[in-house]
């Protein structure tokens, strides 16, 4: 197999790099010294976390000069991330630490007085100089859609690049029409992740690595451009080993995973199909996203005996979208007494192929301390070890609300909304308590204090449950995910309830949710994800179709 170089400077989340790779079949050899990338022919710079840690990484490290002398000597380079962000000047994010200078133009922050941000999720990369006759570079179509996660990019002023001689590609996030990709000769930065982004990604991917640079499309592919991030639809697997000891999908009603009626009445643990088979399913019906959840994670899980860790390694191997894990993120003793912390427990997550890791009953534990410290941040905490590591984005914050009803805002501290819905006693206010280990548990916190807390501690997004509507196949919660999006910038994800395609174009509507999940409706074969796919478009959404 022919080889590319590969710099990974933080031990980072790269696996799905490494896979998207392999996938288009080519081999990884590893930068391990400065002296390394003299020996490189193609060098990838993968990018995770702050721009300031990556350029101080490298520059402790020896690389920054091996790399420039690598662009210089003509030699083809890829940065993804903020490995795109690397050639630029520099940073808002972390001012005082130059970038390589390579394009003469500082990164920003999104404007977040408008929209969520991080940038989370499929978007466009459609090229500046289309009108030309070498309408893609390194494969990337107007048709297409990428998956970008980011809080910072390079705003895009027309024609600034063109006239240095560079080809630009952008997307529009909000009224923000950023770069989503720009080439030069022998350079090919992308913000976006091409290993994350299905077909479309490996394209650009086997594109850079084969030097195939321009390309003319044909007609179809340049017609009918959509720019702008896409309705994000997400599949989630609750997984768990049930009674004849086998890792199942599994699904329960208000949290309740077993029969009630049947051939299994009686209580055996519901078997819904194979973890890594069903996420392969839907990464090909066109699943956005696609989370595993280790919902027996509120027993002690010893590190030795983590079947999610394979579970993602063989996953990542044939789902080039993002893949996140639950369950258990945490800090843990081992069963021989050792510690260990939350972030390592984390690091061996990402390494098996995870892009993010979804933090649920330890947030509510630490959401406890900062109010307790009188919203002191500790440093301490799972949230803030891995997002300080690996990126807010690389966290998100799952939480298990469930409804309490009272008969007027005065009866509790906590924060209520007058719903529609009310209860059979007739009370018209409730409000949201924050629960641990899977629903077992009720703490006296109520969900924006929660969702505030963690976002303060550097959560990159939540994933939004409701213990009263999951599996209840009657809808989302509407009223619980508007409350929550008035309350935070970061993106969430509306879960719990989703019955049919309406519900999701619902929930798109009605609500400013960043993304929708789905469970039930999928593993009973009811719908497709690209049957919701298909209804959305109908409805008028912008989606991104699964391209084969
Ligand atoms: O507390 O950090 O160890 O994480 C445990 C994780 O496991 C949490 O994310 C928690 O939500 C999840 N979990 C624990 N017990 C259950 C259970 O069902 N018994 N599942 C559970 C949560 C909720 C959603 C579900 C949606 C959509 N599942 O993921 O998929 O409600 O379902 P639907 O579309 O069928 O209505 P920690």
């Amino acid at each position: 197999m022919p080889t590319v170089h590969l710099l990974d400077y933080v031990a980072g989340n790269i696996r799905s790099l490494v896979n998207a790779i392999n996938q288009v079949g080519y081999e990884v050899e590893w930068i391990k010294s400065p002296e390394d990338v003299k020996n490189a022919d193609k060098l990838i710079l993968p990018g995770v976390g702050h721009f300031g840690h990556c350029l101080s990484q490298l520059d402790k490290g020896g690389f920054l000069g091996p790399i420039r002398e690598h662009i210089d000597a003509g030699k083809p380079f890829m940065g993804i991330c903020v490995g795109l962000q690397a050639l630029f000047q520099g940073s808002e994010e972390d001012p005082n630490v130059p970038g390589l200078g390579v394009i003469p133009i500082r990164i920003q922050k999104f404007d977040d007085s408008t929209k969520s941000v991080p940038h989370i999720g499929w978007n466009s990369a459609l090229n500046t100089g289309a009108a030309s006759k070498e309408q893609s570079f390194y494969g990337l179509r107007p048709s297409s859609k990428y998956y970008y996660v980011h809080s910072y990019a390079a705003l895009y002023e027309a024609g600034v690049l063109e006239r240095d001689g560079w080809s630009v590609a952008t997307a529009t996030y909000g009224e923000q029409e950023f770069i989503g990709a720009v080439s030069r000769d022998n350079i090919f930065g992308a913000q976006f992740h091409p290993e994350k982004s299905g077909v479309a990604g490996l394209r650009a991917i086997r594109a850079f690595l084969t030097g195939d640079q321009f390309q003319s499309l044909p007609q179809e592919l340049v017609a009918g451009k959509a720019d702008g991030l896409t309705r994000r639809v997400i599949a989630c697997l609750d997984v768990r080993t049930n009674d004849s000891g086998d890792l199942v999908v599994t699904k329960g009603d208000q949290y309740d995973v077993r029969e009630k009626s049947g051939a299994d009445a009686g209580g055996q643990v519901r078997n819904l199909g194979k973890p890594v088979d069903m996420a392969k399913k839907y990464y090909e019906q066109g699943a956005d996203e696609v989370t595993f959840l280790n919902i027996t994670s509120f027993r002690n899980c010893p590190l030795v005996d983590t079947p999610m860790l394979e579970i993602l390694r063989r996953t990542s191997e044939t789902v080039f979208v993002p893949l996140t894990i639950g369950g258990g993120i945490k800090d843990t003793v081992d069963t021989d007494g050792t510690r260990v912390p939350a972030l390592d427990v984390a690091t061996m997550y990402f390494k098996s192929g995870a892009d993010k890791v979804s933090i649920g009953s330890d947030a509510v534990f630490a959401a406890e301390d900062y109010y307790l410290a009188g919203k002191n941040l500790s440093g301490l905490t799972a949230i803030e070890t891995i997002s300080q590591a690996y990126g807010k984005q690389a966290v998100v914050v799952s939480v298990d609300p469930k409804r309490v009803y009272v008969d007027r805002p005065e009866d509790t501290s906590h924060h209520t909304i007058n719903t529609a819905f009310p209860n059979t006693a007739g009370q018209s206010y409730c409000w949201y308590q924050c629960t641990v280990k899977g629903g077992r548990e009720t703490r006296d916190m109520d969900v924006r204090q929660l969702v505030q807390a963690v976002e303060a501690m550097g959560a990159g997004e939540i994933l939004l449950n409701c213990i009263d509507k999951d599996g209840s196949n009657s809808g989302f919660d509407l009223e619980l995910i508007n409350d929550v999006k008035a309350a935070i910038k970061i993106p969430v994800i509306a879960s719990s309830g989703a019955g049919n395609p309406g519900h999701f174009a619902e929930v798109f509507s009605k609500t400013t949710t960043d993304a929708a999940l789905g469970a039930g409706m999928f593993h009973r074969g009811e719908y497709t994800v690209s049957q919701v796919k298909d209804y959305l478009q109908d409805d008028g959404f912008l989606v991104r179709q699964f391209e084969s």
